[in-house]
């Protein structure tokens, strides 16, 4: 059997503070984006489980969290920090070689492949151990026969636990859940579903598939599978790479659009065949300028969506070169791509 096994820091950025100040672990505390002075104005972006037993949680305006916890410790949110953590995290992740997704900073799968059930549950203790004493964070991890079941199954396993959900187990476990826990469904599509008379998943499981198609289109065929056990989403490794770029000093020194551009274009060109031969696609974009003195500039982009489309990225390049080409004169330009990841085939339904 085809296993994926889920991973979900606990309580991830406010874990994190636990982890550089540990006297923090006996407090009730939240994390948030606000500075400390205008801490009512903004929201909880998470909280230690000991503000969570006073009903606190990620989302709630933290004015409402003070009301209910009026000692309550708040700390400004510190990004670059969580995501090194992360970054550790992933590394130690992607060491057991299995085809890894990052799924987002406190979340990844891992396609273990053909594999027993005791054999999974034997993995996901010892990375369990291992994030816990070489990093010293808890997580809570789930498997399943797919992306989706693992997923609900770890998040129904928080906190600090292992879940093991097995095919034969995935129809009646989502029998009584709410729409809403399933991966990709937000309030919109929760709303149309209602507007069917579904809200549970077992539901969606006896309705008309052609019906869900005609009112979510191809996510309601998508839908309709999950909740009959099929999953047929894919565990997308990240690329090892982490950008494709190329540089190169002009002829002449310019500020010339026209002579800037035709150089962007050879290197557009340059990069896009390398991710072809990579087999990689791109969702972030970035030029640089060298001027005349040596200085530099860089702007980035993020895409949409994933490209290997050269127009999008001379387009896009181009776009951003207009902001760097100014009074100075600019020697070397460079072009370069980034959030890599293997092109993935159309998403397979059946
Ligand atoms: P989650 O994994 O959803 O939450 P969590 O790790 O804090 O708690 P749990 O133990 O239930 O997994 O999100 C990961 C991080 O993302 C979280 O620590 C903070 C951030 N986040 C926000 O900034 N805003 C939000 O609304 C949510 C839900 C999370
Ligand atoms: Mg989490």
């Amino acid at each position: 059997m085809g296993l994926v096994l889920f991973i979900d820091m606990d309580y991830f950025f406010a874990a994190c503070e636990e982890l550089r100040h540990p006297e923090l672990k006996s407090k009730a505390f939240v994390v948030g984006t606000s500075t400390i002075a205008k801490k009512e104005k903004g929201v909880v972006q998470t909280c230690n489980y000991a503000a969570r037993k006073f009903g606190i949680h990620s989302a709630m305006p933290t004015a409402q969290a003070l009301r209910l916890k009026p000692d309550l410790v708040y700390l400004e949110s510190d990004d670059e920090y969580y995501s090194m953590v992360s970054e550790k995290v992933m590394a130690l992740l992607k060491g057991y070689g299995f085809p890894t997704e990052v799924v987002s900073i406190d979340e990844a799968a891992l396609d273990l492949g053909e594999t027993s059930y005791e054999s999974a549950e034997e993995l996901a203790k010892r990375i369990k151990g291992k994030i816990k004493k070489e990093i010293g964070l808890p997580c809570t991890i789930g498997v399943s026969t797919g992306k989706n079941y693992a997923k609900m199954v770890c998040d129904d396993s928080k906190p600090n636990g292992i879940g093991i959900l097995k095919g034969e187990e995935v129809v009646p476990y989502l029998k009584d859940k709410k729409v809403e826990k399933m991966l990709g469904v937000g309030r919109k599509t929760a709303e149309r579903l209602a507007s069917m008379g579904i809200e549970k998943i077992g539901e969606i499981a006896n309705a008309d598939p052609n019906l869900l198609v005609e009112r979510l289109g191809s996510f309601g065929k998508e839908l309709y599978l999950l909740s009959k056990g099929i999953d047929n989403s894919k565990v997308v490794g990240s690329a090892s790479v982490l950008s494709v770029g190329r540089e190169r000093t002009l002829e002449k020194e310019s500020r010339s659009a026209q002579d800037i551009e035709r150089m962007l274009m050879e290197l557009s060109k340059e990069v896009v065949k390398e991710l072809g031969k990579q087999g990689l696609w791109f969702k972030g974009v970035s030029v640089k300028a060298r001027y005349s003195d040596f200085t530099e500039r860089i702007k980035n982009r993020k895409l949409n969506n994933h490209t290997d489309s050269l127009d999008t990225l001379y387009g896009t390049a181009a776009q951003l070169m207009k902001e760097l080409v100014g009074e100075k004169y600019v020697r070397k330009v460079g072009v370069r791509t980034y959030l890599l990841e293997k092109r993935a085939g159309q998403r397979k339904i059946l």
